[in-house]
């Protein structure tokens, strides 16, 4: 039992747990006992979902065995942890992954099978835990699976959603968003810690000491409480802790006068309003956002974490706490800036809380935290107004200002004062606060008082200066803001930069993928990579081949282990590249196809099932699955199977059969609930999957697929079954991508721009097993300013698609605003600044090749042996390895 003592009571229930056994007999009865005594469901029938709950809380009985003594092998040790920070996990559901890390699938399946049940029924009861948006929650969902696996000692910590991930419904009108109730039914894997709670504060104000230090009094108190989710790993004993934080109002605080008085509504007000804090998961994807709440959630987050991690640091102490250890004991990840006020929360309790001096806590500080990049989306870097955050976290204001007043001194010792120009050019992007006057302490170093130039985008205008492209549409609208800045200029608002902030008060920035952290290096933190260039690292992302092959694909994972004649490569994926040896080998070859086929005649039933089409199960699976954004560019995917279409009218039976392989091309993915462009793409591919799947010429040559309410069960499903996955983002703005790596690993051919873990993905596979198109990064700048002068001449096929959506072959609604996007005319933005148009040629050609390998199913399956060969260094593993040598500096400790 964790952070505290304990009981005889207690021990004895453990002991008793412990001989829990892991044979059939014992699981039989584990379920039979839990089937009983769980008290929401009655014990004579043993139906669903009654059975999920059931083997659900056998499975909970023991992963809590393990988890304790992972802990208590933690406690005793008092190795060094790290601790990963972030506002979303993706988890998913997590039953058949805790049998199958617990190495129990076969014995939980035939005691299920006595019981009158099938595991995959069973296991299909469970909710998804959708505690994320997409591949950066889901990619610290791997790496909690590689920590446990590789026996780490670290935790990860974020945020008990009441609401997570919104389900997605296709109507008539395209995507609507219902709020979906995860834990109504309640949630197996959680264990409510109210022995675990901290005081989190907002408001208030800053007053002075009589010893001369800062106090933060005053506000709007809450509580935040744990609740702890165990993390199993794969053929290990250690579960670690994913701990996750609930909000509610301090008992102290229901006003129970008012209760009485009968003023109900009032006494619960202050519940209400600590509550609300972990009511739903923002749902944006890369896009900023500027709400209180948002805020509140962030710090709650940051908060109650890090007096957790400070609380456990000094109970390892044991009286004699030196706080110049803490970086010893502690690594503390950011995932993204999300959780940035880490760093001045941190300064806080040591200066104000622990009586260190501002320099102690200044080393302690950078030498604990570490920031992750996942975007160079200009509109993701988040910024919060100055104002907001004074009223919300007036002490953590403070402490920033000392840093962006610290962070000045040290450009200022670098550079000198005699080029005031350049000076004036690096504070005005590496400051931490935008739009601020330099403090008093500077001011007289450049002659007269001075405002930092508004212009943050310092040596790259056109880097950063663009308007941010998913907010076109919402700013078209609003004239009258526009009408007034022209009537009277206002001044710049006042922001905190947190991203500056991260690269400020951290030790190690990282990218995600190679060509990420070359870009953040060299444009997007480039001032700060000329000062301090030994902070910045890369860390290519990871998926943990667990879940996604050898759970979700266990046809092909047999056929793998088969051939290899082991099955470690699980744990050591590098052994995958054994397969390269037998890719032209006849017999694997079949099996291999064999695997891929009964993979996708499940998907062909779901479909059906969830959409009413019927697809054929021997066409190619052409998929594209991911967040709907204007950068990923579904709109190309889509405009390429117009394209197709088309031509296929415009051919004979005959001729159009000799063309084209057929295809199911598969769509899925949900776009921000204001984000009107993205809403537009998903209704656009649905209206021509309607007609396209109608059309009696076509038949199985060309099917069009929206799949709804895409999430990690889903992708668990048509990953395994995909032939060509599309990764199609205009180069440089994707930083890493995910999902490539897991289809990739499933034997899928990718079709890509050389953009983000493409590049390495196809270094690994082979040029040739890789369907490569479109302008590279490095081109894009000067593209896209031959494109804004009207330079650019479309290819004819790029006008014909045009012109064919706009004659209406698919409706008329909403294709004036997609088309006029990709042409900048009436007010649409900038011209089609992810250059759809130039990259549409390159783009139908590749198509055209990938029909052609397609043809040769004996190539083809050669290639696709090929991508899971390759696919080795894309294991989280292989990223968890380098994150705790590189950066937390922490080592494994096994339980034995
Ligand atoms: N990513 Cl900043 C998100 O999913 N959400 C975000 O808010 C940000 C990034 C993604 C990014 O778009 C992908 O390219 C990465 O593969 C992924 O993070 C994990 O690094």
């Amino acid at each position: 039992v964790h952070d505290d003592s304990i009981s005889d009571l207690e021990e004895g229930v453990i002991s008793n747990l412990s001989s829990f056994t892991p044979d059939v007999a014992s699981i039989t009865s584990s379920i039979r006992y839990h089937a009983e005594f769980t008290p929401l469901f009655s014990s004579r029938s043993f139906e669903l979902p009654e059975a999920f709950f059931a083997t659900a809380q056998s499975v909970r009985d023991a992963l809590i065995i393990n988890w304790n003594a992972t802990y208590d092998l933690h406690e005793e040790m008092n190795a060094k942890q790290a601790y990963y920070l972030s506002m979303e996990f993706l988890q998913g559901r997590a039953l058949l992954n805790a049998v199958g890390n617990l190495e129990l699938t076969g014995e939980y399946a035939e005691a299920l099978g006595k019981l009158g049940h099938t595991l995959e029924s069973v296991a299909s009861q469970e909710q998804d835990a959708a505690l994320g948006n997409g591949g950066l929650g889901r990619l610290a969902s791997c790496f909690l699976d590689s920590l446990a696996t590789l026996n780490y000692p670290a935790w990860g910590y974020g945020l008990r959603y009441k609401y997570g991930l919104f389900k997605q419904i296709l109507t008539k009108d395209g995507q609507e968003e219902v709020a979906e109730n995860w834990l109504e039914i309640g949630n197996p894997w959680e264990i409510v810690r109210n022995d675990i709670s901290y005081p989190v504060k907002f408001g208030g104000k800053v007053v002075m000491g009589s010893d001369g230090k800062s106090r933060w009094i005053g506000g709007e108190d809450i509580v935040a409480v744990a609740y702890d989710v165990p993390i199993p790993g794969y053929k290990t004993k250690t579960t670690i802790n994913l701990r996750l934080w609930s909000t509610k109002v301090p008992s102290k605080l229901l006003d129970l006068n008012a209760f009485n008085a009968g003023e109900h509504t009032k006494a619960c007000e202050a519940q209400a309003n600590a509550e609300k804090i972990c009511y739903i998961l923002y749902p944006g994807d890369e896009s900023e956002e500027g709400k209180i709440l948002r805020l509140k959630q962030q710090y709650t987050l940051c908060s109650a974490s890090l007096q957790d991690i400070i609380t456990r640091f000094e109970r390892r102490c044991v009286g004699n706490v030196k706080w110049e250890k803490f970086p010893e004991k502690v690594a503390v990840q950011m995932n993204d800036t999300h959780p940035t006020l880490c760093i001045p929360e941190l300064m806080r309790i040591l200066v104000d809380l622990k009586g260190k001096t501002w320099e102690e806590a200044w080393s302690i500080t950078q030498s604990t935290v570490a920031y992750t990049n996942h975007t160079v989306l200009p509109e993701a870097l988040e910024k919060w107004s100055y104002e907001l955050m004074q009223r919300l976290l007036p002490r953590h204001v403070e402490i920033i200002e000392m840093i962006d007043e610290q962070l000045i001194q040290d450009i200022i010792s670098e550079y000198g004062t005699s080029n005031q120009e350049m000076l004036e050019k690096k504070l005005a992007t590496m400051r931490i606060l935008e739009n601020f006057d330099l403090p008093a302490s500077v001011a007289d170093l450049f002659g007269k008082p001075k405002e930092t130039p508004i212009d943050e985008t310092g040596e790259k205008p056109e880097a950063n200066n663009e308007v941010a492209p998913s907010e076109r549409d919402e700013l078209k609208g609003d004239d009258t803001q526009k009408n007034k800045a022209v009537q009277e200029p206002v001044l710049p608002p006042k922001m905190v930069r947190m991203a500056n902030l991260c690269v400020v008060g951290g030790h190690a920035v990282n990218g995600v993928a190679a060509i990420h952290s070359e870009i953040v290096k060299n444009e997007v933190f480039n001032d700060f990579f000329l000062l301090w260039p030994e902070k910045f690292q890369n860390k290519t992302n990871g998926v943990t081949p667990r879940r996604w092959i050898h759970f979700c694909n266990p046809d092909l994972s047999s056929v793998i282990t088969k051939w290899i004649g082991t099955e470690d490569w699980v744990l050591k994926t590098e052994i995958l590249a054994e397969l390269r040896k037998f890719a032209d080998n006849k017999d694997l070859q079949i099996e291999w196809r064999a695997a891929k086929r009964s993979n996708k005649i499940k998907v062909a039933s779901f479909l059906k099932e969830k959409t009413g089409y019927s697809v054929n199960p021997d066409a190619m699976f052409d998929i594209q699955v991911k967040r709907i954004h204007e950068y990923k560019r579904q709109l190309l995917n889509i405009l390429g199977i117009v394209y197709r279409y088309k031509k296929m009218k415009e051919m004979t039976a005959a001729e159009r059969k000799a063309k084209f392989v057929p295809r199911v091309c598969i769509f899925g993915g949900k776009a921000f609930s204001t984000y009107v462009q993205a809403k537009r793409i998903v209704k656009f591919i649905t209206d021509v999957g309607a007609t396209i799947n109608r059309d009696s010429d076509i038949g199985d040559l060309l099917k069009v697929v929206f799949v709804p309410d895409y999430n990690v069960s889903v992708a668990e499903l048509l990953i395994p079954a995909s032939e060509l996955s599309q990764h199609i983002s205009t180069a440089g703005m994707e930083a890493s991508g995910t999902s490539n790596m897991k289809f990739a690993m499933n034997g899928c051919m990718l079709i890509g721009t050389l953009d983000g873990a493409n590049v390495e993905i196809r270094e690994e596979v082979g040029e040739d097993n890789f369907f490569l198109f479109g302008a590279q990064a490095h081109e894009i700048a000067g593209l896209r300013k031959e494109r804004a002068a009207g330079k650019f001449v479309p290819d004819e096929r790029f006008e014909e698609v045009k012109k064919f959506v706009r004659s209406g072959a698919f409706g008329y609604r909403n294709y004036d605003e997609l088309i006029g996007s990709l042409e900048g005319n009436e007010g649409y933005g900038r011209a089609d600044y992810f250059l759809v148009g130039k990259d549409f040629p390159s783009y139908i050609e590749c198509q055209e090749e990938v029909d052609n390998a397609y043809r040769d199913q004996t190539k083809w399956t050669k290639m696709s042996i090929m991508n899971t060969a390759g696919s080795y260094k894309f294991s989280s593993d292989r990223t968890i390895n380098e994150y705790a040598k590189d950066i937390w500096n922490i080592e494994p400790l096994e339980l034995i």
